[in-house]
């Protein structure tokens, strides 16, 4: 089976959002377009209680895009953003959301932030993705969706280490370039790990 994975299609990093990506907005058509080719589509949401650690605001000299130590791990500093229950957290109003079969959110623990649809950034604690797609037989994943250098890389990461034949729709995917070359970095290193990088006009499904 093949399972479309969208990644963080989220008002708050959309144009307008509060860690808005550029042109986030420009992929949502072709995802539409894409859904109904796949045998399951899920979808991760980005879902922060408003004190998450990984938030400028609650330091009081940290500043947006700062590198702190989180309890042990290397944490980026960002705007609030897709706080639990708020405009920003809830999908693009322009998204098809009928076709997506289950929703794992992500994020909800104040003091680890969680850039993978799989696990937490400190691997701790599973979101029941794996589990929901091997028990539907999913061999193979595809992943649209925002951003390539945070969410969707380290959720195509996680995939292919756990054994599923991944794909990035490079064209349904697009960065946050805090530094102008992740995005570049960020497809590198997906190529290196084994994950299949593609055009969404060169799919054969
Ligand atoms: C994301 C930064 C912080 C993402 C989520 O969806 O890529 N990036 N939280
Ligand atoms: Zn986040």
């Amino acid at each position: 089976m093949r399972a479309l994975v969208v990644v963080d299609i989220q008002n708050d990093f959309l144009p307008g959002g509060a860690l808005a990506v550029k042109e986030g907005d420009k992929i949502i058509p072709l995802v539409n377009k894409l859904q109904p080719k796949f045998d399951i589509v899920i979808a991760t949401q980005d879902w922060h209680p408003a004190n998450h650690e990984s938030f400028a605001s609650n330091y009081s000299n940290g500043a947006i895009g700062d590198l702190v130590d989180l309890h042990g791990l290397p944490q980026v500093l960002w705007p609030d953003h897709c706080v639990q229950n708020t405009w920003g957290a809830e999908f693009a109003k322009t998204l098809n959301i009928s076709l997506i079969q289950q929703v794992f959110r992500k994020g909800t623990d104040t003091s680890v932030d969680s850039y993978s649809g799989f696990f937490d950034n400190g691997k701790k604690k599973d979101t029941g993705l794996s589990t929901y797609l091997q028990s539907r037989s999913v061999e193979q994943l595809f992943i649209v969706g925002l951003a390539t250098d945070y969410c969707v890389k380290f959720t195509a990461l996680d995939a292919v280490n756990l054994g599923f034949e991944t794909t990035v729709i490079i064209d349904a995917v697009k960065a946050v370039n805090l530094h102008p070359e992740d995005q570049d970095n960020a497809i590198e290193t997906m190529r290196l790990a084994g994950i299949q990088i593609k055009q969404s006009d060169e799919l054969i499904i």
